[in-house]
């Protein structure tokens, strides 16, 4: 890339996130998504950080500032006004039902999504110039505690069988219409939510690259059950259909207590923080070697209702290079996956990205949203994790192939068609914008990690 096109990306990527900026806040993407999303969040936190680490910082404590009295930080908090429709919107929560949810005019989901903000406040921190770190350092230690509550939540109430993965309760806590998620929603035979209008369908140029309705309706009913539960985790899981321990998410995790306990000398983090992050950080690792099938060199989803694993080939099959596995091994086997014809080698590939399902899968779709196209910030999470491993070569590929993609488009689009690269789903998504910043500024010499 020329000097030149790369300071036009720049410009155009740091361009979107102030168009969908709202001030102490930023929207996923102006028109399909107009609220403030918990993952979204921590993304476009990065790529703040490479403009003003100011207002870096005030995006995630806007997001905690939702935060449930159980630690967990909500998927979405609704912020944007009528005139920005998005379904399913607050009332469909109702989040008013559980004695946890923040109290109006606060409105959130209640459920929420992988852990990315400790990496976010990592970055921060790295990125603070000099004069700025008094400041920033008092911010951070102002909400170190949340973050601390957060993993809390997830190590306890999403794990309380202490075995180092996190339990997801619906597919909205990442990444939607996986077909990790297939088999359990085949199992919720009743699924009738009250009478409902999409808005994604009509909001898309292209409904084919959105969930089915079949989907939105197992969707929708989950939320319906939760609802019925009071969003009370233990209930949900004495009772609830959906209880699957999702190796990616807990890879995340993993990633994030690592960088919580590098915060901790900045953040001024107590003894007593420090050993339960480094044992939560070593509980996941040893969770994810468990679920490692060295047959396959895949790490498998577990389904808890139906007792058994999930064996589709997706993205999250990488969670232990996700999570920055030290075992040589385990490492091994996943870079030889992660070229072989059923990942990044299929030679069909336009570039040799990892796409969010196996095209070697009978599940795989092109153009269909989580079950087949390239999403950039999956990928940045892999460069990031491999970098971090020392496979610099692969990493850098990586990124260059990833910012030629994005490039090629220079629409900043959600996901991308693995086999043409042609943009996809919703255009000017902010973590994309963030995310080619933070490639930009590794690209440049920028990059103080
Ligand atoms: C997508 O999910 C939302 C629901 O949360 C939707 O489809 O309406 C997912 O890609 C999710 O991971 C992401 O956080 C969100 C906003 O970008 O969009």
């Amino acid at each position: 890339m020329t000097a030149d096109t790369h300071a036009k990306l720049g410009g155009r990527a740091a361009g979107v996130l102030r168009g969908n900026d709202m001030g102490s806040w930023t929207m996923a993407s102006a028109h399909l998504y107009p609220h403030q999303w918990s993952w979204d969040s921590a993304f476009i936190a990065i790529g703040w950080a490479h403009l003003d680490v100011r207002r870096a910082m005030t995006e995630l404590e806007q997001l905690f500032a939702a935060q449930w009295s159980t630690g967990m930080v909500p998927h979405i908090v609704f912020r944007a006004g009528q005139d920005k429709p998005y379904f399913p919107g607050p009332e469909w929560w109702d989040c008013a039902v559980s004695p946890s949810a923040p109290a109006p005019p606060v409105r959130t989901t209640g459920i929420c999504q992988p852990p990315v903000h400790a990496l976010a406040v990592q970055r921060i921190w790295q990125l603070t110039p000099a004069e700025q770190q008094p400041e920033i350092r008092a911010r951070i230690q102002a909400l170190y505690p949340r973050l601390v509550r957060w993993h809390r939540y997830l190590a306890t109430q999403r794990d309380p069988e202490g075995s180092g993965l996190v339990t997801s309760f619906h597919p909205w806590e990442g990444t939607d219409n996986s077909p990790r998620w297939d088999r359990a929603l085949e199992r919720i035979t009743v699924a009738n939510p009250g009478p409902y209008t999409r808005v994604d369908t009509s909001t898309v140029a292209d409904p084919s690259q959105r969930p089915t309705n079949w989907d939105y309706d197992r969707y929708l009913w989950l939320v319906e059950l939760l609802r019925k539960y009071r969003y009370d985790d233990a209930e949900i899981y004495r009772h609830y259909p959906f209880l699957i321990k999702d190796v990616f998410f807990s890879a995340v995790f993993v990633l994030a207590n690592a960088a919580l306990l590098d915060l901790a000398e900045a953040a001024g983090a107590s003894d007593g923080d420090r050993a339960q992050l480094a044992r939560w950080l070593d509980r996941g690792r040893d969770g994810l070697t468990r679920s490692f099938d060295a047959g396959s060199g895949r790490c498998l989803d577990y389904d808890v209702r139906a007792g058994e694993q999930i064996r589709l080939r997706t993205f999250a099959s990488f969670a232990p290079l996700f999570a920055g596995t030290a075992d040589s091994g385990q490492r091994a086997a996943q870079l030889r996956l992660l070229d072989s014809a059923d990942f990044c080698g299929e030679p069909r590939l336009r570039w040799r990205l990892l796409p969010s399902t196996s095209p070697a899968e009978p599940a795989f779709q092109p153009r269909d949203y989580w079950r087949g196209p390239v999403w950039p910030v999956i990928n940045w999470l892999l460069w990031h994790c491999l970098r971090q491993l020392g496979s610099c070569e692969r990493a850098d590929d990586l990124r260059r192939d990833s910012l030629s993609q994005i490039a090629a488009d220079g629409d900043f689009a959600e996901y991308f068609e693995p086999f043409t690269g042609q943009a996809l789903g919703s255009p000017l998504q902010s973590w994309t914008a963030a995310v080619t910043l933070d490639w930009l500024a590794a690209d440049s010499g920028r990059d103080e990690r």
